[in-house]
């Protein structure tokens, strides 16, 4: 009967538009001392909900999160390679587009993932006939994913500290039902398939990889211009690029995804439950760094509405933005950034000073 209903939730994991799906068990994730380690040494930058005591104690004992719980499904929903991308930049473009990282090309997966957990909750308990015990997460829980993945089956932790499935590649969220109901698990994923390769560590700008297979997230551009609500170091800004939300580097480099992969022709759209190809990416990809430097509180909540860019506030986007412009070094966006250091937010203010400084030196 367990094994039946194992295979059943996982067509049916497939049905909701998850692409991986394994059972681990609730004990203890097998790395959790790198994570204490990590916390310990302050690579979790300003992300102080990852290192206080509930977070430890949850993270080291899945049991604490729900009791009863007996088995743990774990989930992947894709999101679209960043190959995809609706516009490509040319080299006349190039100074005045941006990049948004790939993850948030469609509505926040936080929000549009819920539902279809909750419907695999319903079927199992369907498939039973009666109630269980039941908490998921997707991203934002007290637990370690990418090791409860690797756990159950899913694909193994790379360099760049990302689960990878040989198959899939690693373009794809985590998500996790805790279930008080005893399930047979699936057999870890043991193999390591990174070899000798070392592209992810070579390509990052900002060397924010460490030999541990972990991030130093005060380096890395995906915390700088996400979590990061503050200033980004002055040193570091030169590195950001043209990147004005996430970073996709450390995957785009990794040879696992630079196979055709046919699930990622049809990238979920987590905004229906039905399947969409490319053409359907809604976001401007690149959008034009100068029209996104003015826009108003207003403006910037209709834009992002549903859509993860909306967590690094307008505040932040902007900052990185200005930041872009420095970076790009092109004077015709001098009013911009001019208008810009009269912006109702200091932060903004004070990086488009920066910005307008950069341009001005690199003209010299
Ligand atoms: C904090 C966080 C961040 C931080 C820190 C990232 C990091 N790698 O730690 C920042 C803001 C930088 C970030 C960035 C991104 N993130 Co993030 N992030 C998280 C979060 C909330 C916690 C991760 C964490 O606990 N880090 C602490 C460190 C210590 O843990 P760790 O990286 O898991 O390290 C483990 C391994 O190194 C392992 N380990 C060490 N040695 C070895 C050896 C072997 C053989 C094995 C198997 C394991 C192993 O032990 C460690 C402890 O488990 C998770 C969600 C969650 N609750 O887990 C999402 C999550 C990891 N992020 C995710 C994504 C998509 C991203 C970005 C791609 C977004 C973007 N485009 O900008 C980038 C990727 C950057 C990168 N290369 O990791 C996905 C990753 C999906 C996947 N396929 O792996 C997750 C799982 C969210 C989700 N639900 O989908 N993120
Ligand atoms: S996301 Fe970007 S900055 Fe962060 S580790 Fe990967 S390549 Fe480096
Ligand atoms: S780029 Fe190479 S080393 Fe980095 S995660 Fe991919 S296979 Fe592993």
């Amino acid at each position: 009967m367990h094994q039946y209903l194992v295979t059943k939730i996982k067509e049916e994991a497939k049905k909701q538009g998850f692409i991986l799906a394994g059972i681990t068990s609730p004990e203890a994730p097998p790395h959790i001392n790198t994570y204490l380690d990590w916390v310990e040494a302050g690579r979790h930058a300003s992300m102080g909900y990852l290192a206080d005591d509930r977070a430890r104690s949850r993270r080291a004992d899945p049991n604490l999160i729900l009791p009863e719980a007996e088995s743990i499904l774990v989930l992947a929903a894709p999101y679209p390679d960043p190959k995809l991308a609706t516009v490509k930049p040319t080299q006349d473009t190039k100074k005045s587009k941006g990049q948004i990282s790939a993850y948030a090309w469609h509505n926040d997966y936080h929000i549009t993932l819920k539902e279809k957990l909750q419907n695999i909750v319903t079927f199992i308990e369907n498939e039973v006939g009666h109630p269980i015990s039941n908490r998921w997460y997707t991203d934002t829980g007290p637990i370690l994913e990418k090791d409860l993945a690797q756990r159950a089956g899913l694909g193994w932790i790379g360099k760049n500290t990302c689960l990878i499935n040989p198959k899939i590649g690693s373009y794809f969220f985590l998500a996790e039902i805790f279930l008080g109901i005893p399930l047979p698990l699936d057999e870890p994923f043991a193999a390591d398939h990174c070899g000798t390769c070392t592209r992810c560590l070579d390509a990052c700008p900002t060397q924010a990889i460490l030999p541990n297979r972990t991030i130093d997230a005060n380096l890395c551009i995906s915390y700088l211009t996400i979590e990061n609500k503050g200033e980004i170091p002055e040193e570091l800004r030169p590195k950001l690029g043209d990147l004005i939300f996430g970073c996709d580097i450390c995957q785009e480099v990794c040879p696992w995804n630079k196979k055709a992969v046919p699930e990622r022709k049809a990238p979920l759209d987590l905004s229906k439950s039905e399947p969409v190809d490319e053409g359907q990416i809604k976001i401007d990809t690149h959008p034009t760094l100068i029209s996104e430097l003015s826009l108003t509180p207003q403006e910037f909540n209709k834009k992002f509405k549903n859509n993860p860019v909306k967590r690094a506030k307008r505040r932040g986007y902007l900052r990185n933005v200005a930041v872009a412009l420095g970076n790009a070094g092109d004077s015709a966006s001098i009013p911009a950034l001019e208008r810009a250091l009269d912006d109702i937010e200091p932060l903004v203010r004070d990086h488009a000073k920066w910005a307008l400084n950069e341009i001005k030196s690199k003209g010299e």
